[in-house]
């Protein structure tokens, strides 16, 4: 090929480099485009290798041709990214916020479903006059047991078989600590529910080591076994939202006298079905234990028994949340699975 044939197709291959590029609107599809020419087996690459068997007096113009159009193919794909960046720069001012727009909601959270219970058993025992009473999870063997007429020979205290940290100390078994505490401190009238946590060995698919208890005492002259299935009667159909009844029957707790289990009439099956699987065809779930305050109980904390009477009852507020809503295993409560937790 002669040099003028050379140079004219290197002046051809800038004329179709720039009618190729036009269109591309990304640099790495411009940078392809050049490399087919620049590369090392390139159109222009081509060109340059045909030179050594031109006449060594052409050969200076075709080199200084092929000199031109690399410079030449070079401001093109400057320019053109040039141009793009442009576009993309004027396209990023033209672009609007509207600031006046809502924000997108967050997610919100909620109580957690043993709390909601536990404000909502509170609020129903308030306005019955009941007031809140805390106490520690900590607690002395005394306040525990000895106080409420279990001494550390007798054979109640396996009922609720508990966590020693040493002879004296344990973690509470129940939350009726708070309610001698308070007796200590308080001259009737007393009207308390004290909630909390409370330990006990036990774990299974009802029970765990730690639950949430609720318990209530009135203290004041003439209370009597009325007032507190008064009490029970008026919380369950609150609590449950139906008119519910309530049964009392007979048992032994150390601290009370007389002493009774309450149960409630099954809210799945209102007591009319004799295979229902929730009262295991009894027609009555058990909710708790109640009864007098035993006298003994009263001389502990420096009550007088012959002028105070009282009642007191406690129950699981697991238990009640999973009469209530369906919850089947204790443990969902403590896992913080939110698949659990959204539902309520
Ligand atoms: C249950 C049983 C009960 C009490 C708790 C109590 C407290 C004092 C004096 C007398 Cl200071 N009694 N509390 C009485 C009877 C039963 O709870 O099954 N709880 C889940």
């Amino acid at each position: 090929m002669s040099a003028d044939q050379l140079i004219a197709r290197l002046e051809q291959i800038g004329t179709e480099f720039q009618q190729a590029i036009r269109p591309l609107a990304d640099e790495q599809a411009i940078r392809a485009a050049q490399a087919q020419l620049l590369g090392k087996h390139g159109r222009v690459s081509e060109v340059m290798k045909e030179i050594p068997r031109l006449p060594p007096a052409d050969r200076p113009r075709v080199g200084a041709a092929v000199n031109r159009i690399k410079t030449e193919i070079e401001d093109q794909v400057a320019r053109r990214l040039r141009e793009l960046a442009d576009t993309a720069a004027r396209a990023d001012l033209a672009r609007t916020v509207d600031v006046t727009l809502p924000a997108r909601p967050v997610g919100g959270g909620h109580l957690h479903l043993l709390t909601q219970v536990r404000l909502e058993a509170v609020q129903i025992f308030a306005e019955l006059g009941f007031v809140v009473a805390e106490g520690p999870q900590i607690e002395t063997d005394w306040h525990t047991f000895e106080a409420l007429g279990t001494p550390k020979d007798h054979p109640a205290r396996d009922m609720q078989d508990t966590f020693y940290l040493s002879d004296e100390i344990v973690l509470r078994s129940h939350t009726s600590p708070v309610q001698i505490r308070t007796m200590q401190i308080q001259a009737p009238p007393i009207r308390i529910v004290a909630p909390g946590h409370v330990f006990r060995r036990d774990d299974d698919t009802t029970h765990s080591p730690m639950f949430t208890q609720l318990e209530g005492l009135a203290v004041d002259e003439g209370i009597a076994f009325t007032d507190l299935k008064g009490v029970l009667i008026h919380f369950v159909s609150r609590f449950f939202a139906r008119d519910l009844t309530v049964r009392f029957r007979p048992s032994y707790f150390p601290f009370v006298e007389p002493g009774a289990e309450v149960d409630m009439q099954c809210s799945f099956c209102m007591g009319a079905s004799a295979g229902c699987r929730l009262c295991k065809g009894t027609g009555w779930l058990e909710i708790g234990g109640s009864g007098m305050v035993d006298p003994t109980v009263f001389g502990h904390v420096g009550i007088d028994a012959e002028r105070y009477t009282g009642f007191a009852f406690g129950m699981g507020l697991e238990r009640m949340a999973m009469l209530r809503n369906g919850v089947d295993n204790i443990k969902f409560y403590y896992e913080g699975d939110l698949r659990f937790l959204e539902q309520f």
